[in-house]
């Protein structure tokens, strides 16, 4: 690939937006630099950052861009080999259906352990703190890692972890956890030899997850996904893409027990926004899921609404259809 220039990654270890950009354009072999969000970079940051969120990539051409989906997008349609994308239309969607999965459901699973015992609260708010002021004195630290702790433990509601909702949250990574060991044992990556959207989403959320003690341990005894932990840090291509036929008997199971769950949480925040309501309640298979209905929610409406325009691009494949009618996903989607 000719060089086109450096892309500036601005972004945190901490962040599963961050690596998940990352680690694709590593696998994309496009030349970037990975710039961590801190005191001394933060100047720089600003100008290229619209919402104070990272990522944000400065591009050769001096623009900013944000929001880790429509980078990707952005960055295949101009660097489309090796390509990211499964072979067909079919399993191109579910690929990027996993994808919204990890970026909404998955980070559910990391952030709510992430901030819930003491242990795993400290050490990601020293992390973050490492990288965010790097010349600070460990005095100046540890009040700021103390500061970040506060804030962030009152924010899990955000993501919709409250007491009400944590065991359903536990019980999904638990069995989220199962069904990727299942599907990742004997295989390189979610669609085959290759490393596809779905990865990339959904790694992000696993390996900050496996990063906090409480899941490293959840994680730790599952080989299949360690090690695809470990090969996403930096993916290679080692195959090809499979077929629907030799992924469905593993990864089907994910969308008909998972996914599906998301979507019924997805479309009930939508449906909550869109009537003004303040608070959420919704039956996720007999177990009732409430939280209230704020800013960030808008979010997932929004990328609720993207994901069913997606689909609406390829509603008419027919065994796409028999996929989602059989996982209880085309309800959310059609
Ligand atoms: N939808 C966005 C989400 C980005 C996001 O929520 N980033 C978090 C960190 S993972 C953030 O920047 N939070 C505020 C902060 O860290 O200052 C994306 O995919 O890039």
């Amino acid at each position: 690939m000719a060089n086109q220039g450096t892309y500036r990654i601005f972004g945190a270890e901490l962040s599963p937006y961050s690596v998940k950009t990352r680690s694709y354009y590593r696998y994309k072999g496009i030349p970037h630099e990975w710039i961590p969000r801190s005191a001394d970079s933060m100047a720089e940051y600003q100008k290229y950052a619209r919402l104070p969120i990272i990522p944000a990539v400065a591009t050769p051409e001096d623009e900013g861009l944000q929001d880790s989906t429509p980078i990707l997008e952005a960055m295949e349609a101009k660097f489309p080999d090796p390509t990211t994308h499964p072979p067909t239309p079919a399993l191109k969607f579910l690929s990027e259906l996993l994808e919204e999965f990890g970026d909404e459901w998955g980070n559910k699973w990391m952030f709510h352990y992430r901030w819930k015992e003491e242990a795993d609260q400290r050490s990601a708010a020293e992390r973050l703190v490492a990288t965010m002021m790097p010349n600070a004195s460990d005095a100046e630290r540890a009040t700021m890692a103390d500061q970040i702790r506060e804030r962030m433990v009152g924010r899990v509601g955000v993501v919709g972890s409250n007491e009400a909702t944590a065991p359903i949250i536990e019980a999904s990574f638990a069995n989220g956890l199962d069904l990727l060991e299942k599907h990742l044992t004997g295989r390189a990556y979610l669609f085959g030899g290759r490393p596809s959207f779905a990865d990339f989403g959904l790694w992000g959320q696993v390996y900050n997850a496996w990063t906090d003690p409480t899941c490293k341990k959840a994680i730790d005894g599952k080989p299949a996904v360690r090690a695809w932990i470990d090969r996403m840090l930096d993916p290679k291509a080692e195959g090809d893409f499979e077929s629907w036929d030799t992924l469905a008997p593993t990864l089907e199971p994910l969308l008909q027990q998972e996914v599906r769950i998301f979507l019924a949480w997805a479309s009930a925040i939508a449906d909550a926004i869109a009537s003004g309501a303040a608070n959420v309640t919704v039956d996720l298979d007999g177990k009732s899921w409430s939280q209230t209905v704020g800013g960030p929610q808008k979010y997932h409406a929004k990328s609720l609404k993207e994901i069913r325009r997606k689909y609406g691009e390829v509603r008419d494949d027919p065994e796409l259809r028999a996929v989602l009618e059989r996982s209880g996903c085309l309800p959310h989607l059609a």
